[in-house]
């Protein structure tokens, strides 16, 4: 576990820096990887963002989102450091990461209690609601005051993780964070406007579908994408994600689990009201996350993948 004051010297010395985040970057991964860049633009460096996955739509409009690289070949190495965000596990930065001859040292940001920890130097705060605090600490301890631009991409990892300020990891922290954002110029219906009231018709279909997938088994809740809906409904990958909490959301339900079929296996995200612990249940399958909200992939078949799952949990539960 690094100071604080260790990675502010590190910036300090530097001048080229690369910020990444985990595969596929969400709300929290991409809006606080931006972050840290305009952060450290504003201190005249000269930064680079890559992510082995581009932005997702609807967060393209992130101020820098357009500029992620997602091919290593064009990163013009070597850099300083790289300020890797929102990723407790090298394997899901995915498979394209670049060599320490280009990132340099590594310095993580996160929020995931892990014990794959790979950071030359991590911030690492499992308290922390989303990573956007992280980031705001260090670039406060840095001296740089928050830009539009900054506060826009830490709304966007607050919300986020956040699940819009409701979750139990909101807290004081996070309400004071997000109100210094909105007085630096983030306008909270702006960015819901465009990132969340902007869906393509075909996720409304592909929820009907899966909403269809209900299971009940006691207090668990499930949900289930197949392969043949998915192509069925016109929706991508991406505009299938964050439903597993509409599972969980059910009265009576304790844990939601959403299975997403694919070619060699399941992908499984959990959800849980707090008594359960699934991200020690992802944990036995080589997933993660936190203690309400993890994921993991089961290779094999989905009702494989149910039956592991559905075992899991009765041990732990
Ligand atoms: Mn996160």
């Amino acid at each position: 576990m690094a100071h604080l004051a260790e990675v502010v010297r590190l910036v300090r010395a530097g001048q080229r820096f690369l910020v990444s985040g985990h595969a596929n970057p969400d709300g929290d991964a991409l809006g606080s990887m931006l972050a840290t860049l305009h952060g450290l633009r504003a201190l005249g460096k000269d930064v680079v963002a890559y992510d082995h996955d581009p932005a997702p739509r609807r967060l393209a409009f992130l101020p820098g989102a357009d500029a992620v690289v997602t091919d290593p070949k064009l990163l013009d190495g070597p850099f300083d450091a790289t300020f890797v965000h929102d990723c407790g596990d090298l394997k899901l930065l995915g498979d394209r990461f670049p060599p320490p001859s280009v990132t340099g040292r590594i310095v993580v940001l996160d929020h995931h209690a892990t014990a794959r920890d790979f950071g030359d130097l991590s911030l690492r705060d499992v308290k922390a609601a989303a990573v956007g605090i992280i980031v705001a600490r260090l670039l406060d301890a840095l001296g740089v005051p928050l830009s539009p631009a900054i506060a826009e991409c830490l709304w966007c990892s607050l919300a986020s993780d956040t699940g819009w300020f409701r979750y139990a990891s909101t807290d004081l922290e996070t309400m004071r964070l997000a109100t210094a954002c909105v007085e630096a110029g983030a306008v909270p219906w702006d960015f819901a406007r465009r990132s969340e009231e902007t869906q393509p018709a075909a996720r409304l279909k592909l929820m009907a579908r899966v909403f269809d997938s209900l299971e009940i088994v006691g207090t668990t809740a499930f949900l289930t994408l197949s392969r043949a809906t998915l192509a069925q409904s016109g929706a991508t990958t991406a505009e299938a994600e964050g439903l597993v909490g509409y599972a969980r959301g059910l009265d009576g339900i304790e844990v939601g689990v959403m299975f997403y079929e694919k070619s060699d296996g399941v992908r499984v995200s959990l959800r849980s009201k707090g008594d359960v612990d699934v991200g020690a249940v992802a944990e036995l399958f080589g997933g993660g996350g936190h203690k309400a909200a993890a994921g993991c992939f089961i290779a094999g078949t989905l009702a494989d993948g149910r039956a592991r799952i559905l075992q899991a949990l009765g041990q732990t539960a």
